[in-house]
């Protein structure tokens, strides 16, 4: 049985080398702290049948929870300012990518939010069959952010919303972002060296 198993990790593994054309390669981001020093890597590897393998590691960042998407711009400038001038590390990213105009935990490029230990360390591994590879890689790119804060996934209960005066639920910043804070680490998204 175990025999098998791993036989069958091993066919996995060599079709994803031997199909190594243009639209079947991976891509991947040095992800860089506030500070501009590389904090983390990100690993995107195509899988058979279209779905994505997404392998992330990272130190030096807060214990708890942290917002983790795909943003719409592969420009990680850590001394960006938003639209009032005001200085936003890594708003260069722009918004979450967002092709279908969708609220926030739709949006292709949600990731599950990244859990860092006590150490300041993650690493995780996830599919998802959100999107295709090449997609993230149209004329402006597209960026991987952790955040500062935890993602509530837009994901406010319709308890919320009623009561006298009734409450609004989400407003347009947690349908658009989770919540998720400010930016601590981002890295452009690029195509990985060609597999051999
Ligand atoms: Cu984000
Ligand atoms: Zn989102």
């Amino acid at each position: 049985m175990a025999g098998a198993a791993a036989g069958a990790l091993g066919a996995i593994a060599l079709g994803g080398s031997a199909g190594a054309q243009d639209e079947e390669r991976g891509a991947r981001s040095f992800i860089r702290g506030l500070d501009g020093k590389v904090i983390g890597r990100l690993d995107l590897t195509p899988q058979r049948g279209g779905s994505v393998s997404v392998r992330i590691q990272a130190r030096g960042l807060t214990p708890g929870y942290h917002g983790f998407h795909i943003h719409a711009v592969a420009a990680c400038d850590p001394a960006a300012r938003n639209p009032a001038g005001v200085v936003t590390p890594f708003a260069s990213a722009g918004p979450h990518w967002n092709p279908d105009n969708v609220s926030h935990g739709d949006h292709r490029g949600d990731f599950p939010p990244l859990l860092v230990t006590r150490s300041g360390q993650t690493r995780a591994m996830f599919t998802t069959d959100r999107f295709r590879i090449p997609e993230l890689l149209d004329m402006d790119g597209s960026a991987i952010i952790i955040h500062a804060a935890r993602d509530n996934q837009a994901n406010v209960p319709p308890r919320y919303q009623t009561g006298t005066p009734p409450a609004t639920g989400p407003d347009a910043e947690t349908r658009a972002t989770g919540d998720s804070g400010g930016r601590v680490g981002c890295g452009a998204i690029r195509l990985a060296p060609r597999a051999r």
